[in-house]
């Protein structure tokens, strides 16, 4: 979701150092404790759920600095909610409201603040068919704010304008223009009835998505328990796969033990579309149809992560499908581990640029493909000079930010409250080749690499982890998840007992009513 789309004038304040926002790091220790890999469950002792959540106070901060970045005006923010549950995250940002047809109205003029929330309510009749969301007293207390139905907005917003004659008018919604056309189309209105013509003239419209997303860079310790959260059910989640996958099985049996353990433990949906690709698909980066059996001596890609209270990890995980790792299959993944490790060490290091992190994850990357022969050399670029030849195993960036969108803002250098994902990968498809052009130099190539090849195709590994960065260090959220290849044979060597309850003729009688695989 891209918040940076709307074509309105914008006014932006100069970006300050939200940083020194202090006493609000969690303890890198607690998350220490998840290391102890073969208690998966242990984590429950730690008692970090029930004090998990974002506190009014909170939320009213976040409003005060909004402010402050972006001076007097009239702000409006509307909810939206995506089909599947998700709130607008800037909505959420400042509101923790996840209802639709809910509105947040902030006039700020000196040191004056008026902050409503507006809610859709609904009619008892409505409230047979559909539950009732949040009453007003309990969002009030849930936000600390003037809450209201949405039947006043009409009323609320005319005496703002009033008060705000030169209104500045900060929107942020996923549908900017339309926003933006409906508050033109509101203010027209309200001119036409009496009030002085070209009342509306000093009306700026301000995308406020500049402001949010730097202010949203930064996580406070709130958030990164939030993000704990989200990461220790993704972690279970990913264990239970490894418990449950085995040769025969439809890659969409492995999802629903992935999506079932977000659920049983409260994660609201999956945050983003879970990735299980087998084989082939273990080399398409964003592989999400999910349904193809899989074979002994193929390995599988888990790119998956649980949404909790907001807040999504991210966590991937490849294993063999039948519990032992190939020789060659081995090769690839010690690569590929050995690459997020040069990246994690660096990002332990306050003020670490993450393109550094980025460089040093390539660079190992590169030597161990040109180890493999799958390319030339480390530095080895394409014929034609187009480009690296590391590009063609490995054609995505490290990470990003992580936080109440899978691909959430970050800072550039890692700082205390930078949340993000560390995911290096190599993906050997048989198509590599061509991608490397035509002409002699490219038939050279494609013949000093074709034999390596064939050895490696159709092996893609990709493993990557949750950080954050707190005052007492880098804390792997997603520690536990078994990682190195002797963790994920063992963890594949237990049992899982939805493997007892699998009702084989009915997955069979699915096979044959499936179309044929690709
Ligand atoms: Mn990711």
């Amino acid at each position: 979701m891209d918040v940076e789309k709307l074509t309105t004038t914008a006014v932006i304040t100069p970006l300050s150092d939200t940083t020194g926002d202090s006493g609000r790091r969690r303890n890198a220790h607690r998350s220490r404790l998840a290391v102890v890999l073969l208690l998966p469950f242990l984590w429950l002792a730690a008692g970090s759920i029930a004090t998990a959540q974002i506190p009014p106070e909170e939320y009213a901060g976040r409003r005060a600095e909004l402010r402050s970045r972006l001076g007097d005006g009239l702000y409006i923010f509307k909810a939206d909610v995506a089909p599947g549950g998700r709130q607008e995250p800037n909505f959420n940002y400042l509101t923790g409201i996840e209802e639709p047809g809910a509105v947040l109205l902030m006039l700020h003029i000196g040191d004056t603040a008026r902050e409503v929330l507006f809610l859709r309510g609904g009619s008892p009749t409505d409230r047979i068919w559909e539950a009732g969301g949040l009453d007003e007293e309990g969002a009030r207390s849930r936000t600390g704010m003037e809450v209201r139905s949405v039947k006043d907005y009409d009323t609320v917003i005319r005496e703002m304008i009033r008060e705000a004659p030169t209104a500045l008018i900060s929107i942020s919604s996923p549908t900017g223009d339309e926003a933006v056309g409906s508050i033109v189309e509101q203010m027209e209105r309200f001119s036409g009835r009496g009030a002085a013509q070209g009342a509306y003239e000093g009306i700026r419209l301000v995308n406020a998505g500049r402001a949010m997303r730097d202010m949203r860079a930064i996580k406070s310790a709130a958030e990164i328990e939030l993000l704990q959260v989200a990461s220790d059910i993704t972690r279970l989640a990913h264990i239970e796969a490894m418990r449950v996958a085995e040769p025969g099985m439809n890659e969409f049996e492995v999802q629903a033990a992935i999506e079932y353990t977000f659920r049983r433990y409260g994660a609201g949906r999956p945050g983003f579309s879970s990735i299980v690709g087998s084989g082939p698909n273990s080399t398409i980066l964003h592989y999400s149809v999910d349904d193809r059996f899989m074979q002994a001596g193929e390995v599988m890609v888990m790119d998956i992560g649980a949404e909790y209270c907001g807040y999504t990890s991210d966590v991937t995980r490849t294993i063999p499908v039948s519990g032992h790792f190939t020789r060659e299959q081995r090769d690839i993944y010690e690569i590929v581990l050995a690459a997020h490790l040069a990246a994690a060490k660096l990002a332990e290091k306050e003020g670490t640029p993450y393109a550094d992190l980025s460089r040093a994850a390539r660079r190992v990357l590169a030597e161990g493909l040109t180890r493999l022969g799958l390319i030339e050399s480390p530095e080895a670029t394409m014929p034609g000079g187009r480009g690296s030849q590391v590009s063609l195993f490995y054609m995505h960036g490290l990470g990003h930010g992580i936080g109440l969108v899978v691909h959430d803002s970050m800072p550039q250098n890692i700082v205390p409250g930078s949340c993000f994902t560390i995911e290096p990968g190599i993906y050997v498809r048989p198509d590599a080749l061509e991608r490397i052009g035509e002409g002699p130099e490219a038939e050279a190539l494609r013949a000093k690499i074709a034999p390596a090849l064939r050895k490696y195709q159709n092996i893609g590994v990709r493993i990557e982890d949750s950080y954050a960065f707190t005052e007492n260090g880098l804390v792997r959220l997603s520690a536990g998840a078994p990682r190195t290849v002797e963790e994920i044979e063992a963890m594949m060597a237990e049992e899982s007992d939805l493997n007892r309850n699998r009702l084989e003729d009915l997955v069979n009688a699915y096979r044959r009513y499936r179309p044929p695989q690709p």
